[in-house]
């Protein structure tokens, strides 16, 4: 096979798992500005999540977020995914908004609310049985506000024995993503603030416990693309949580404030071997003031744009060039893959799909937009900013 052949057929075979919230009203803690037509239940969720699939081919799956997504029968919302040509993706747990939850979940210094947020926890994998899903994503927002709140010490034993008990309870094929996030909405210090901490826990629990970095997650400045090269090295990455960010957890649409970033990150996914299904790229997104289903697909092709890139690097030429000690080669060879437009090879690999090659276009003239707006009255909160 060319290497081109090769490049598109990777390209062909990417998946881009879309979140469920995403397509709902979110937004800051200072206001949701509400959108017409955005979904009121978790079945217009995934029908919108159909859309972006459909369009761009590489969004097979749909991430669901309990409670968010709360139905009576889980089975039959992943019947309804597939009859609409996506699939039920990675179960996300919210030990996040309930006021039992002020001074944390799993690492509260009350053992009564350590045992509410576990029973969440196990609840996530009893619906993970019925969904089929492989994936339990964790993101734990303890943490504390002031020095002395509580015992940093005994927050981290509070939280490896809840995990511990969790990872018990997974399945076969089941595994858990254990998110970290640096600072927000605790302030002194988080529970899971890095990824050094992240996979010690994931070390300590064994090979069903994976990282996922959130690419909104780190202190301004951080060699996220490191962090990723480091936890493949390790066969600990899970996945990711796509984003982009200007200021901190900043949600916008991944690839929109740093293409060059994510290029970084795509290519040390594609150095280390992590262009596989073991690695979950997951987008995390709120879209405040631009239109959903738009943005979803706009961060979708956003991650395709960067993985081609990657993928365009020339390894042997670069190898050469680094084990020469020649910086400048080895940097011009990284950059000439970042500065080739990929949007014609895009085009290619749609049209070679079967797909319209401007997903966004195609999109546009479907009338999926006006007609959401027409037929759906009164949109859901996504859960954010409510
Ligand atoms: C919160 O900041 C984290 O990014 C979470 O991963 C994410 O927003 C959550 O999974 C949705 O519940
Ligand atoms: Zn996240
Ligand atoms: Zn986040």
């Amino acid at each position: 096979m060319t290497e081109l052949a090769a490049v598109k057929s990777a390209l062909k075979t990417q998946a881009v798992e879309t979140p469920s919230w995403a397509y709902g009203n979110s937004g800051t803690r200072f206001k949701v500005f509400a959108q017409q037509g955005v979904p009121r239940t978790p079945q217009e969720k995934l029908e919108d999540a159909a859309k972006v699939h459909e369009f761009t081919g590489v969004a097979p799956t749909v991430a669901l977020h309990i409670p968010w997504d709360k139905v009576d029968d889980y089975a039959a919302l992943g019947r309804f995914a597939e009859e609409h040509g996506v699939r039920l993706g990675a179960i996300n747990s919210n030990t996040f908004q309930d006021d039992d939850y002020k001074l944390g979940s799993v690492c509260h210094p009350d053992a009564a609310v350590r045992r509410k947020a576990v029973g969440h926890l196990l609840e996530c994998v009893d619906i993970m049985d019925a969904t089929g899903s492989t994936d339990l994503k964790l993101w734990f927002a303890d943490g504390t506000n002031y020095p002395g709140q509580d015992d940093v010490r005994d927050r981290q034993d509070r939280l490896a024995e809840a995990l511990a008990e969790v990872y018990e309870r997974l399945g076969e094929n089941q595994r858990m993503l254990l998110e970290y996030k640096f600072f927000e909405p605790a302030f002194y210090t988080t529970d899971v603030p890095d990824w050094g901490t992240a996979y010690a826990h994931c070390l300590k629990l064994g090979p069903k416990a994976q990282v996922v970095v959130d690419t909104g997650h780190h202190a301004p400045g951080t060699n996220i693309e490191f962090i990723v090269a480091t936890l493949l090295r390790e066969g600990k990455l899970g996945g990711f949580d796509f984003n982009s960010r200007f200021y901190a957890d900043d949600d916008l649409m991944v690839g929109a404030a740093d293409p060059f970033q994510l290029f970084r990150i795509m290519y040390e996914v594609v150095r280390g071997g992590g262009f596989t299904p073991d690695v979950a790229f997951m987008l995390d997104q709120c879209h405040n003031l631009e239109a959903k289903i738009p943005a979803i697909i706009r961060s979708v092709m956003n991650v395709q744009e960067a993985t081609a890139k990657a993928l365009l690097v020339d390894q042997e030429a670069l190898a050469a060039a680094q084990r020469g000690g020649d910086v400048l080669g080895a940097n011009a060879v990284l950059m000439d893959a970042f500065n080739t437009d990929v949007r014609p090879l895009l085009r290619e690999v749609r049209e070679e799909m079967g797909l319209d090659p401007d997903p966004l276009g195609a999109y546009s003239r479907s009338g999926w937009g006006e007609k959401i707006v027409a037929e759906r009255i009164g949109g859901q909160q996504a859960g954010w900013g409510a």
